[in-house]
């Protein structure tokens, strides 16, 4: 007998409705068909391009598809489920009901690093439906504070999938026979960290503060911050942020000047917004620029940001910085 409560349990001491743990467990039970999709790799002959793009132009891999299909088949068939948007999917679909709530989700985040055997995952947040409409995509549109339930699941050494709905954040492990295992409860991301991840191919392109944030890091014990520093660079959102959950850490994917227009890589709706939900609900903080992730208003579905998110106290001076200008 397994000394670990499962999924199902650890919600019925929640006090959301019983919907949203409906909503909540058909993405759970999804991230877990999509394990062993992913796990299959070349045996099922679901690696490599599809021969399309997304809507963000960008060259969709048939995991990027066939994952993206298998949660929009569960979440149209889930009841309280009002319409859902996905990275792959360039409009909102409504699902005929009203009211309840809404999905967006990225299906198989750091999709690149699926042919090369490095940890990807599913990312999801949940806001709130309107009552008395079909869903367009200007009711997607809320801040992340509006998120009723966010996570994310990391295809890795281990399935792993961490989880907020109303409170804290719990981390659960799949088990052999597919059962989401609680096996990491109120996890809390360290207040003070010596690791960043970031793509330092980029730094030239860079704008000031992160050039000086990061220099300073660098400079290690004899610089600015007094200690030495080190780097983690997944190119996964999904595992770069896993492992802040669990040791702490700083992630930063910032404006730089390849493509000025473009404010960042990474979508607000479901990369930075769910993301920031975990770390601010685990005691960490997440900003674009120096406002908080989670206070920005959309203003487009597939809208991208600059992100910076992790240990609060090493946020702080990443955010000094950005007011510093
Ligand atoms: P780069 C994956 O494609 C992704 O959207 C995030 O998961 C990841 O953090 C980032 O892009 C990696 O970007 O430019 O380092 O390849």
């Amino acid at each position: 007998m397994t000394p670990f409560v499962d999924l199902a349990a650890r919600l019925a001491a929640e006090p959301a409705d019983a919907a949203l743990k409906d909503v909540v467990l058909t993405i759970a039970a999804t991230c877990a068909r999509i394990s062993r999709v992913v796990a299959a790799g070349a045996l099922s002959g679901s690696l490599g391009a599809a021969g399309s793009t997304n809507v963000q132009d960008e060259e969709q891999k048939k995991l990027d598809v066939i994952t993206n299909d298998m949660l929009s088949d569960a979440l149209k068939a889930c009841a309280p489920v009002a319409g859902l948007a996905s990275e792959e999917m360039e409009e909102v679909e409504p699902t005929g009901r009203v009211s309840g709530y809404l999905v967006t989700f990225d299906p198989l985040d750091g999709s690149s690093n699926i042919d090369v055997n490095v940890s990807v995952g599913t990312i999801f947040s949940v806001l709130p439906a309107p009552v008395d409409h079909a869903p367009t995509e200007g009711d997607f549109l809320q801040p992340g504070r509006n998120q009723v339930a966010a996570g994310y699941a990391v295809y890795g050494p281990q399935t792993m999938l961490v989880l907020t709905l109303s409170g804290g954040v719990d981390g659960f492990t799949l088990d052999a026979e597919g059962q989401w295992r609680l096996t990491h409860p109120n996890l809390s991301i360290k207040a003070d960290t010596a690791e960043f991840a970031i793509n330092m191919s980029n730094q030239r392109h860079w704008a000031e503060p992160v050039r000086r944030y990061i220099d300073g890091c660098l400079k290690g014990k004899d610089g600015p911050r007094g200690k030495n520093f080190n780097m983690r660079w997944v190119a996964s959102m999904v595992a770069d942020v896993h492992r802040i959950m669990m040791r702490g850490g700083v992630f930063l994917y910032p404006w730089d000047a390849r493509e000025p227009d473009k404010p960042g890589k990474l979508r607000l709706m479901y990369e930075a917004n769910p993301m920031s939900l975990l770390v601010e609900r685990a005691g960490g903080r997440s900003i674009q620029g120096a406002e908080d992730m989670l206070d920005l208003q959309p203003t487009k579905l597939h809208q991208r940001v600059p992100v910076a998110l992790g240990s609060a106290n090493e946020i702080e001076i990443v955010r000094a910085e950005m007011i510093a200008g």
